[in-house]
């Protein structure tokens, strides 16, 4: 009796660690987790009407093959979100990375500092969703106008005056004219 109770006893935490080994095995094997590495924008501060290249790293950091879209989007002052380009869809082998480059027109923007986000859209059976989204900031500013050099400005002010001259004495002697015939 009692060596069958020390065998129950032996091989329940036996079945038991087996079992837990198993599950743990399992989790593993299952695990489903694409990130988003980085951000950048090149260049960060602009003037309305340029490009700005947003490149974005993402990672496999699952166990499986990943089919996944990543999207980059900033909030306008109205605190709309609008997309920058069109969503890319990827597929990444479990561990590989990749990079990817949105461009951004910025003609229809407002001036102003925008908060710039890439997001790798979760995965099926995900669970770390944290570490898809980063965001970064870019500046837009109004396009400035370059003053009007001084040697042409004086230029300017000499043709109009010429014309100006010119159009006064061609309308003095039209006007001499009636007066001699
Ligand atoms: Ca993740």
């Amino acid at each position: 009796m009692r060596k069958k109770l020390l065998l129950i006893s032996l091989i329940i935490p036996f079945i038991f660690s087996m079992f837990s080994v198993g599950i743990i095995k399992i989790t593993a094997a299952e695990t489903h987790d694409i990130a988003v590495l980085s951000v950048t924008p090149d260049p960060t501060s602009v003037e309305l009407n340029e490009l700005v290249n947003i490149t974005v790293v993402v990672e496999n950091q699952g166990m499986a093959r990943e089919r996944f879209d990543v999207t980059v989007y900033y909030n306008s002052t109205l605190n709309a979100t609008k997309t920058i380009g069109n969503p890319i869809t990827i597929i990444l082998e479990a561990g590989a990375n990749k990079s990817l480059t949105f461009a951004w027109n910025t003609t229809i923007v407002n001036p102003g500092m925008y908060v710039v986000t890439a997001e790798a859209i979760a995965v099926p059976g995900e669970i770390d969703i944290e570490d898809n989204t980063l965001e970064t900031t870019v500046t837009l500013k109004r396009a400035e106008y370059a003053p009007l050099p001084l040697e042409l400005f004086i230029a300017l002010i000499v043709v109009v005056a010429i014309i100006a001259v010119a159009t006064y004495a061609i309308y003095v002697k039209r006007r001499k004219k009636p007066t001699i015939t």
